[in-house]
């Protein structure tokens, strides 16, 4: 038996028993630093808009899978209903006198509104009515229902960590027996714990999950607004993050939630994280670079910014421009592996070497 059919037939055993030599792999296994299939992208709010409203034409909620929701799908995930490996991102849409039905589950979630009025997310029977660039929460396992109350169709942001969870194997789903929860208060966690300096002194405030569930756009613009001139992040110019003001740690355990205004005129130097996100583009125009790739977005564009993807962004208009986002950034720090970078080549912006075209 000559060396190279032994060498073969032990490659062929260990294949054959389950079992992989390392030495073969080393390089999927351990890149000098994060690889991604994870694709930059960008999805138009023209096409989005279009097809939510499609669907609440054709689609009664109920077979809607109780959710009317759109998902977007990162083209480099091979088909997985996901934005990105963590984050699920999605466009919902509830029309007038509809209830979607209440249940829970083990992922997170929040809303971010985009269109609409007098709708709310009933919380554990806490009816939290929702207005545009309101931030609402769903922790894991409470129960929800949704329902609208006005004339005209909500639409908001969904983001959940339902690819996460998934692939951890941690999902749980359950359907509450009634249509809806019984509503035993309105935007109560709001009146309670809406003013973040101030805790009601008769209560104690939930110990798993933050107290305040709704996070109104009013105080929220107005930070953005407050800076004025005065200076700002390198790389996200003038951002926020939305606290548990329980903790003053992300608003969720698996995700957190930035707000950013992109002041005219500025371009902002690039970085890297070990986290991937979604954004929102709430209101006005601009473009960001990633990874030497131009995305020119305009309000209700979503674009995801892939792991370890080289970004800036920039606002040439002399109007607004604000940015929503979700990052999976609690995960990565909680398991150590959170690291970030500048741009330090030339003067911290990249080269345009393409720009993307939906
Ligand atoms: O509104 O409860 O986009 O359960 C995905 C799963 C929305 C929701 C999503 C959900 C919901
Ligand atoms: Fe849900």
């Amino acid at each position: 038996m000559s060396t190279n059919t032994e060498t073969e037939a032990f490659y062929r055993e260990v294949d054959e028993k389950h079992l992989v030599p390392l030495w073969n792999i080393t390089q999927d296994a351990l890149p000098a630093e994060p690889r991604t299939p994870v694709k930059p992208h960008l999805w138009r709010w023209a096409d989005l808009r279009r097809l939510a409203h499609r669907a609440g034409d054709l689609v009664p909620i109920e077979r809607g899978g109780e959710r009317r929701v759109l998902g977007l799908v990162n083209p480099g995930l091979g088909g997985k209903h996901a934005a990105t490996r963590t984050l699920w991102a999605a466009v919902q849409i509830v029309k007038p006198g509809e209830i979607a039905p209440c249940h829970r589950h083990s992922p997170s979630a929040i809303r971010f509104i985009i269109e609409g009025d007098r709708t709310y997310t009933n919380l554990n029977g806490d009816k939290c009515v929702m207005s545009r660039g309101d931030l609402v929460l769903t922790p894991s396992w409470d129960w929800h229902d949704h329902g609208c109350e006005s004339d005209e169709p909500m639409i908001w942001m969904d983001g959940l960590d339902l690819p996460l969870v998934g692939d951890l194997d941690a999902t749980f789903f359950e359907m509450y027996p009634d249509h809806r929860f019984p509503i035993t208060d309105v935007n109560e966690s709001e009146r309670k714990f809406g003013v973040t300096h101030l805790r009601p002194t008769w209560e104690k405030p939930p110990e798993d999950r933050s107290p305040l569930l709704n996070f109104k756009w009013e105080p929220t613009y107005d930070a953005l607004q407050r800076i004025g001139e005065g200076p700002a992040s390198p790389h996200d110019d003038v951002c926020f993050e939305y606290l548990n003001p329980n903790t003053g740690g992300p608003v969720l355990t698996t995700m957190s939630c930035t707000i950013q205004r992109v002041r005219p005129g500025v371009r902002t130097q690039a970085h890297r994280q070990v986290q991937s996100s979604v954004y929102l583009a709430f209101s006005g125009s601009g473009y960001s670079v990633i990874d030497g790739q131009r995305f020119d977005w305009e309000e209700g564009d979503f674009f995801v910014v892939p792991p370890w993807a080289w970004h800036e962004h920039a606002n040439p208009t002399d109007g607004e421009a604000i940015l929503f986002a979700i990052h999976d950034t609690p995960v990565m720090k909680a398991l150590g592996l959170y690291r970030e970078e500048s741009y330090t080549e030339g003067d911290g912006h990249q080269e345009i070497r393409e720009t993307f075209e939906p």
